[in-house]
């Protein structure tokens, strides 16, 4: 499985000559698809960054550069993105086959055509960065969570300056809340120790990304993550096909602990659109109220027989919650509305007003 090797190759900075696939992400999900056909042949690699003209690709022994990839003709998904399994032919020079994904996050670009934007895939857990302080906002969580949840990856809630707030665990209490079983952890994000406490979302094969607002301490987590792998944020030295030396970024970074970190610019500006599902999962509670209403199409706003409205007058539903989950439901829909839809609505508002300005005319001339 030898492939050409870089200056400085992946298999050394993972300090071991006998790394597994298993220590890049590989698992029996993955392996699972290999055909019988393929197995003696493929060699697995992942991808650790998305060039334009290339993907840096990685793997046991091998740490190489190939052609970008997509598995199948005009289906933009299909296209080989950070964090993805890719089989390379029996050559090791191109891709050959795209592996399913455990995950994925994406994104519509906005504006006309809303392009689709592929920001990773395979990444296990999401650390939802907030602060112990103003920043701390549960609708802003709420989106994050959907957002885990619609790219099927585990959501933990990292909460910052915890050395800067009287009482951290107001906080803690008040994330847990918003969903079932959520992990939540508070700290100091600048003391080395918090990476012993993150160290199980970190381990080897672990793959983890951040999302937060500006200012809760991101870079600082990723600095302390990475601590005692300062060159590995500062992107390290590669050959390119042409032989030249160039320094190019990696998105998917090696943690100490043996995980990997994303850091891309998309993950650092991913927002929350076509999250229908994930928002489903966020608010199953107040779901399954709603289900009760009288009319299958309540506005819980006052109708007769909401179950919603009775909820929240028992106390056993917070009123803040469900207009939460009302606004993130509105945004959802005018985010997913295609142009073709925004302009149908708009003519069919259009031929409205015409035949009510027509039939208004007509009753005019009729006294
Ligand atoms: N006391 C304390 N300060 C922190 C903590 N986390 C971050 N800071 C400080 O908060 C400031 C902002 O942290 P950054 O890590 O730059 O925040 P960021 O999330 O990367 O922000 P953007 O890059 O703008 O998105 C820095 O001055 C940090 O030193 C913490 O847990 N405790
Ligand atoms: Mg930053
Ligand atoms: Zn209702």
């Amino acid at each position: 499985m030898s492939a050409p090797c870089a200056a400085q190759s992946w298999s050394e900075a993972m300090n071991s000559k006998t790394s597994t696939l298993a220590d890049f992400g590989w698992t029996p999900f993955f392996a699972s698809q290999l055909d019988p056909v393929d197995s003696d042949s493929a060699v697995p690699v992942r991808v650790v960054a998305v060039h334009r003209d290339r993907l840096h690709v990685v793997g046991p022994e091998i740490d190489t550069f190939v052609p970008p990839f997509r598995q199948t003709e005009g289906a933009e998904e299909s296209t080989a993105t950070v964090g993805d399994w890719l089989l390379l032919d029996a050559t090791a020079t191109r891709g050959h086959r795209l592996l399913r994904r455990q995950s994925l996050f994406k994104r519509r670009a906005a504006g006309a055509g809303r392009r689709l934007q592929l920001i990773a895939a395979n990444v296990n857990t999401l650390f939802i960065v907030s602060s112990c302080n103003q920043d701390f906002n549960p609708a802003r969580l709420e989106r994050y969570l959907a957002l885990a949840r619609e790219a099927q990856v585990l959501p933990v809630v990292v909460l910052t300056k915890a050395d800067l707030a009287a009482d951290p665990e107001e906080f803690a209490r008040a994330a847990g809340k918003l969903l079932p079983g959520l992990m939540v952890e508070t700290l100091d994000a600048r003391d080395p120790e918090m990476a012993t406490r993150l160290g199980q979302w970190c381990a080897g094969g672990e793959t983890v990304a951040l999302v937060g607002s500006s200012g809760v301490g991101k870079s600082t987590l990723i600095n302390t993550l990475t601590a005692t792998q300062a060159a590995v944020t500062q992107g390290i030295r590669e050959h390119d096909d042409k032989g030249r030396h160039t320094t190019t970024g990696r998105a998917l970074h090696r943690l100490p602990a043996g995980g990997w970190l994303v850091d891309t610019p998309g993950m650092r500006e991913i927002q929350l659109t076509d999250v229908g599902a994930g928002l489903d999962d966020v608010f199953a509670e107040v779901l399954a109220i709603a289900a009760n209403c009288r009319f299958r199409d309540c506005s819980h706003r006052g109708e007769p027989d909401c179950a919603i409205n009775a909820a929240i007058l028992a106390g056993t539903l917070d009123a803040g919650r469900v207009k939460r989950w009302r606004k993130l439901v509105a945004e959802e829909a005018h985010n997913n509305e295609t142009l073709a839809e925004r302009h149908a609505r708009n003519r069919g508002f259009g031929k409205l007003a015409r035949r009510m300005q027509a039939e208004k005319q007509s009753r005019r001339r009729e006294k």
